[in-house]
């Protein structure tokens, strides 16, 4: 069972489906670590060591610790109702979003929706949007005008591994050329 296997499995329980190993998350998303251990080990390999590697090495800071280290949750990316305290700040001018093209006259026609997760996902770089888009099949990439829809009230959120987060874009806040 490679790193990313088991990274990614923890994504399943710690943003969707928690109760696949009988864990419960609190309010603010957190599992016991020991406890996550105990559970998750039952499936697969985990040990305390193999959990904090992983924390330290995700290529995408997907989760964290509680100072104390007792605790552990993912960053952003949930569909399940948690309060991960992300900051609301203000965005920069504009922001991206990488998509599959085959969603693009969708998303013309509706904008941006968060589909079963609790927010739509930006991303503050081009190349970045590009890879998330490409988990969708061909990439297709939507120019995002952040800075106008905060100054029309639109709230924006930046979890601590740099992903912004908003519940909606409507279509006239997108544009399709650089
Ligand atoms: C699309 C990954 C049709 C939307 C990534 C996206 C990200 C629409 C898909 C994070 C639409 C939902 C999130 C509309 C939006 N009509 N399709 N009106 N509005 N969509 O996976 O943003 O590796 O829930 O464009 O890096 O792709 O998991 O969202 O293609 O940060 O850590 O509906 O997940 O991070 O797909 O990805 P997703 P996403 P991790």
């Amino acid at each position: 069972m490679s790193l990313k296997d088991t990274s990614k499995f923890l994504s399943l329980i710690l943003r969707h489906k928690p109760q696949a190993v009988g864990l419960e998350l609190d309010e603010h998303g957190w599992a016991d670590v020991d406890e996550l251990i105990r559970r998750v080990s039952r499936k697969r390999p985990l040990d305390r060591a193999t959990l904090e590697q992983i924390v330290a090495t995700d290529e995408k800071q997907r989760y964290s610790f509680s100072a104390d280290g007792q605790l552990i949750r993912a960053n952003q990316g949930h569909s399940i109702p948690v309060d991960v305290e992300l900051a609301e700040l203000e965005p920069p001018k504009i922001l991206y979003h990488g998509t599959g093209e085959r969603f693009a006259a969708s998303i013309r026609a509706q904008g941006l929706i968060r589909k079963s997760r609790l927010y739509v996902h930006l991303s503050s770089d081009v190349e970045t949007a590009i890879n998330v888009g490409r988990r969708h099949g061909k990439p297709k990439i939507f120019i995002v005008e952040s800075g106008r829809m905060f100054a029309d009230g639109c709230k924006f959120f930046r979890s601590v591994n740099g992903v912004w987060l908003t519940e909606h874009v409507p279509a006239q806040y997108l544009k399709e050329s650089f």
